[in-house]
């Protein structure tokens, strides 16, 4: 059984054996999230994400995969980097931010992570309503199979912990 936990706050602070990244395709830092992991990470993760773009990831990671690297500095053994879609209108893409998910924790699981923080995938720079982001997110998490012991959602503010909190309930 898998434990769903849910903190506010910043999850470059966490404690965990895997810490998600909401990142991007290019795999090489942006704002948010991502931004945040690499400054306090430190440069030991860029590293490893600039040998994947020179490897296996050539054109970058698609839309719903995940990809281990080193956690750096930070307090955690990997960090995940998966690439939500950015929010649609007009397409229905939630099944590839459900993809987000469950692939994050299958490599969770690949590398042996018991515990794994999760930012709220696609909710801030992608544009993904809180709300919706949220119910895919703890949905999809209880749907999925897994070795992973705990998983804790960190949101960085009232509103969205409101969001996963209400869903949980
Ligand atoms: N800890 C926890 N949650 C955070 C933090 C933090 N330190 N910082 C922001 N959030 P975002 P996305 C929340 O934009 O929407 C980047 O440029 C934020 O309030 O980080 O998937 C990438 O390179 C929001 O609820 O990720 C991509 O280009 C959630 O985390 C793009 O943004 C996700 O916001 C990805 O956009």
């Amino acid at each position: 059984m898998t434990t769903i936990t849910l903190v506010r706050g910043d999850i470059t602070r966490q404690t965990a054996d895997a810490i998600v990244n909401a990142a991007n395709s290019s795999l090489l830092g942006g704002g948010g999230v991502d931004g945040a992991i690499h400054r306090r990470g430190g440069p030991a993760i860029l590293e490893d994400c600039r040998k994947l773009r020179a490897s296996h990831y050539g054109k970058g990671l698609p839309t719903g995969q995940a990809v281990a690297t080193t956690a750096g500095d930070l307090d955690a053994r990997w960090v995940i980097h998966t690439v939500g879609p950015v929010w649609s209108a007009a397409e229905d893409r939630s099944g590839l931010l459900a993809s987000c998910y469950r692939e994050s924790l299958r490599v969770a699981e690949e590398v042996g992570a018991r515990t794994v923080a999760f930012p709220a995938v696609s909710t801030g720079v992608y544009g993904w309503p809180m709300d919706d982001g949220a119910r895919i997110a703890v949905e999809t998490v209880r749907a999925t199979d897994t070795t992973v012991e705990e998983v804790r959602f960190v949101l960085f503010d009232e509103r969205a912990y409101e969001a996963f909190d209400s869903v949980i309930r």
